[in-house]
């Protein structure tokens, strides 16, 4: 019998390439969706004919406990997230709320429907549970490269709610038994990226400039360094982490760290043009607290799992920049590439 996996946040870019890759793997894929008529939800259902919907919300503990209920599944994947770090300063305690407190409402609707309880020892029950834990937690790193035990340091309420979604998948691992692990995953991109992040802004802004669509790209902290990898790669290592025999967190990145400058460069050379004629600091896109620099340290995830990037940083930027494009040119079907200049 097929496996059942429940993604939250299925509309999202790791949602849409974790989806692919289980279906992919024979597995009956459920999306988790917010609201009546989700504008995402379409837009996914197209892309991917063979995916079931539920309804739930990462604010409605009850909402959770019946989706769970009703797709009993074999796993879950708990993507869902506002994910866009800067917004977590004007909206700390919404991000607290869904980043945090959320992934508490879903351990507890999975503690729940497993019968589980909370006054006696309990040992497990069979959902296996996988958290998106972020590298944000990591913030003013305390040594470099990060690995599982560096300590954190978040400077982005994102990150602090990050940090205790973290903690909190431990501890239900700890107390219930639950199969319930995090990946510490670091910066990753695609062609299917938010327009609002520096990699697709970036790669956006120089597609619409070469064809003189837009005329100055605006950013902010040019020297902040990432650790940028190939979002296809990383959602592999999220159902390779539930497959284990025992449930342990991981790292995953690339180990590899360049700067913004260099995203801007190799964008724009590829499409002929050089980054320092186009590019204009503007102070308003600094951020309150920055990340200098994250680098993972992925050994134990290469040595346990198995896992491996297959896509280098700038084969990544000359996929992206080539989506762009491809997307431009035909018709522009993209009708909110000229977002990227205003993010
Ligand atoms: O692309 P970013 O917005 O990604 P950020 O903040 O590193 O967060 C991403 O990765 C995390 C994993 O570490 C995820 F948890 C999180 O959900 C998200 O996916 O910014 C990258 C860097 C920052 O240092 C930022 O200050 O780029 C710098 N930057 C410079 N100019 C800019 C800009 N970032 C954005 N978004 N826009 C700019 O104009």
């Amino acid at each position: 019998m097929s496996k059942r996996a429940l993604i939250t946040g299925i509309t999202g870019q790791d949602g849409s390439y974790l989806a692919e890759h289980l279906l992919d793997l024979g597995y009956e894929v459920y999306g988790l969706v917010r609201g009546q008529a989700n504008p995402r939800k379409g837009r996914l259902s197209q892309l991917m004919k063979d995916l079931s919907f539920v309804g739930g919300d990462m604010m409605d503990q009850g909402s959770l406990v019946a989706a769970l209920d009703a797709v009993q599944p074999d796993e879950v994947y708990n993507l869902a997230a506002i994910s866009f770090v800067p917004l977590s300063w004007s909206q700390a305690e919404l991000v607290s709320e869904i980043n945090g407190t959320g992934v508490l409402r879903i351990l507890e609707a999975i503690r729940i429907v497993s019968g589980l309880s909370t006054s006696r020892t309990a040992t497990g029950g069979q959902i296996r549970f996988y958290q998106a834990s972020s590298s944000e937690m990591f913030g003013e790193v305390a040594e470099s490269p990060q690995h599982e035990a560096t300590p954190f340091h978040p400077r982005s309420p994102y990150g602090v709610a990050k940090s205790f979604g973290h903690f909190i998948t431990r501890n239900y691992r700890e107390s219930y038994g639950l199969y319930a692990v995090s990946g510490m995953l670091f910066n990753h991109e695609s062609p299917r990226r938010g327009l609002e992040f520096v990699t697709r802004k970036i790669t956006c802004g120089a597609v619409n400039i070469k064809l003189g669509q837009q005329e100055k790209l605006l950013l902010g902290n040019m020297a902040a360094q990432r650790d940028w990898g190939y979002a296809g790669d990383y959602v592999q290592a999220m159902h390779m982490m539930l497959q284990q025999p025992e449930p342990r967190d991981y790292v995953i990145g690339t180990g590899r760290t360049h700067t913004v400058e260099d995203v801007a460069r190799i964008a724009f050379e590829a499409v002929g043009l050089d980054w320092r004629d186009y590019v204009v600091i503007d102070p308003g896109l600094v951020r309150p607290a920055e990340v200098d620099t994250l680098c993972a340290n992925p050994a134990k995830a290469q040595a346990e799992l198995g896992w491996r990037p297959t896509v280098s940083f700038e084969e990544l930027i000359q996929m992206m920049v080539d989506s762009d494009l491809s997307h431009t040119t035909k018709e522009q079907q993209y009708g909110h590439l000229q977002l990227a200049a205003a993010w």
